[in-house]
């Protein structure tokens, strides 16, 4: 490819809107442009990124017995009604009508079709167990898509599912996906960790989820210092570890606290510390007013708390609904007589003499004792996990918080879109039985972001050679010098002779201008031709995530090329 012909239009100036380093990167690196909120699209260097993040999946998804198949993105609403999962995600689906005025959505997952597809063609064991996958687009009207690819509208996965007779049968095909989806990673050249995660509304109650390393991530992860735990901070357990500073359980006070609102404001009025205080948070869980206890320096978990209630929906109740309920406001709220479900984080129960507002605006009470002052329903791990918390596996080591990108994530399903799409086989006693399943998804688009998100410096992006969209750039200093083009054109056919993947930059630029793009761009190899180096027989070869470069005697430049990528590469 020659930089004079390529479909690559850099902007210079940052683009307004964009909140993140690889929104702004793929802007500016003229790979994307935006055509609706949270709908993109991939520009030719950006779609090489893609199409290379592709291939590695596909060819690992086929390494581990997946077979590839073609799914409608045009989705008949029927499907959705069989699973009951039609109007469980609201405004978030792409619903359209045909000329027939008949229902359908744009494809935001693809469970509904691919199990009514296997349950009108598979009725035998001896044809299980079954791995389907696709590459494609994916519809989901984001309230806020954000963060360009990395939360966007419309973006492209990688989805398989797994049919297999029993859970052993599933377990293996979580195993196989489980290691192939490392081999993804690790081929991509990513900084990535597996952690255990919480499997949200669609069902089984095991899921891994693969965080690529950034701290612009908005997942948030903790591991173990010691042993190999690691998960999501939304399904992290958390460890009720007693901090030894129990008291005798003193009377109950109300106390006078004009204008105390915040916890901070009741550890210096009060001059009690906030382990010693009780946060009281009022929930609505499907229409249901709910309460929440937690200790002062803690946070509570909406995903604990919606897991254990089984709801669907739970969100924070606004004062006025608060105020009806409790009669006071925030900041003024308690556990004590109030008539409301209450659910306590099991730290809660270990707690003395503790303060808690007394539903009354501008009075606490301190002195307070669970157990005696108030029952809640019941005590759960009801609160984040953080760092410096025991670890809940091996109880010796202290958990570490870090931040990352949810690349991919896989589930084990079970039985439930089986049983709901009828998709059953015959085992050999001849006995129809529900398949087990289990999905697997890879955001691709979702990737090509995170990429940049971890491997990016002042100078712009610096892509794993393994996905970059050239693996060398060749760039003359002077086009109309005869000399340096007559070997930069040498080098250039010789390379892509060689089978690399080389775009020549030979626009009439200044070469400062084409240094910039060419690191812009993030091209792992640089190989400048100038006049000095060709004085001496030489060319320079830059690595794009090294400072300084090496002089090679141009017969070598192959070689060394050839060299740096293999060191680079991981096995396939
Ligand atoms: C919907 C809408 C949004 C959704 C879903 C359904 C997320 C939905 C969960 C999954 C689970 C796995 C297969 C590949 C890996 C992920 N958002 N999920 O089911 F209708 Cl609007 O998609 N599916």
């Amino acid at each position: 490819m020659r930089a004079t012909e390529l479909f690559f239009p850099p902007l210079r100036e940052e683009p307004s809107e964009a909140e993140t380093i690889s929104h702004r990167l793929l802007f500016r690196a003229g790979m994307i442009r935006k055509t609706a909120g949270g709908i993109y699209t991939y520009l030719p260097l950006g779609y090489r990124v893609i199409k290379k993040i592709i291939n590695i999946v596909r060819e690992e998804m086929d390494r581990a017995g997946g077979q590839e198949v073609g799914l409608p993105i045009v989705q008949p609403a029927e499907l959705w009604m069989q699973s009951g999962r039609w109007l469980v995600y609201g405004d978030e689906m792409f619903r359209l009508k045909d000329r027939h005025q008949r229902d359908f959505c744009l494809g935001p997952t693809h469970e509904e079709v691919i199990t009514d597809i296997v349950n009108h063609e598979v009725h035998s064991y001896r044809n299980l167990p079954l791995l389907l996958y696709q590459i494609q687009n994916k519809y989901r009207d984001e309230i806020r898509p954000r963060f360009g690819l990395m939360r966007g509208r419309e973006f492209i996965m990688k989805d398989l599912y797994s049919f297999d007779v029993d859970e052993d049968g599933l377990e293996l095909s979580y195993r196989k996906m489980y290691e192939a989806y490392c081999r993804v990673f690790d081929r991509l050249g990513l900084d990535y960790r597996v952690v255990e995660a919480d499997s949200g509304a669609i069902g089984g109650n095991v899921s891994h989820e693969f965080i690529v390393l950034a701290d612009t991530g908005e997942s948030t992860v903790v591991f173990c210092d010691t042993c190999q735990y690691a998960a999501n901070v939304e399904k992290a357990e958390s460890v009720p570890e007693p901090r030894g500073d129990r008291e005798e359980a003193s009377p109950v006070q109300k106390v006078h606290t004009p204008g105390q609102r915040t916890i901070q404001d009741l550890c210096a009025f009060l001059g009690l510390p906030q382990h010693r205080q009780v946060k009281t948070l009022v929930y609505v869980a499907d229409g249901r007013p709910v309460v929440a206890l937690v200790r002062g320096d803690r946070e509570v978990n909406e995903i604990k708390l919606k897991n254990h209630l089984g709801a669907n929906q739970v969100e924070m109740a606004g004062e006025s609904v608060v105020r009806e309920l409790t009669g006071a406001g925030f900041g003024s709220l308690g556990p004590v007589g109030l008539n409301l479900q209450v659910y306590a984080d099991r730290e809660v129960a270990l707690m003395s003499n503790l303060v808690c507002g007394a539903n009354e605006d501008d009075y606490h009470y301190i002195n307070v004792n669970p157990g005696r002052d108030f029952q809640p329903a019941a005590y759960i791990d009801l609160r984040n996990a953080q760092e410096g918390d025991l670890c809940p596996v091996c109880r010796e080591g202290r958990l570490k918080q870090t931040r990352g990108i949810e690349t991919g994530h896989i589930f084990k399903l079970g039985t439930k879109y089986s049983e709901k799409m009828d998709a059953t086989f015959l085992d050999e006693k001849g006995k129809e039985r529900p398949m087990v399943m289990g999905c697997y998804g890879i955001g691709i688009s979702r990737t090509m972001a995170a990429a940049i998100e971890q491997n990016y410096d002042e100078d712009g992006i610096i892509w794993p050679i393994a996905i970059a969209p050239f693996q060398v750039i060749i760039i003359p200093v002077n086009v109309k010098n005869r000399e340096q083009m007559q070997v930069a054109e040498s080098l250039y056919s010789e390379m892509q002779k060689a089978g690399l993947e080389v775009i020549m930059d030979d626009r009439d630029e200044r070469a400062g201008v084409k240094f910039k793009d060419a690191d812009l761009i993030g091209i792992p190899i640089r190989i400048t031709i100038g006049p000095k180096s060709l004085q001496a027989g030489q060319v320079e070869v830059k690595k794009r995530w090294e400072k300084d470069f090496e002089m090679v005697e141009i017969d070598q430049a192959l070689a060394k090329v050839r060299a740096i990528i293999s060191a680079a590469a991981v096995q396939a």
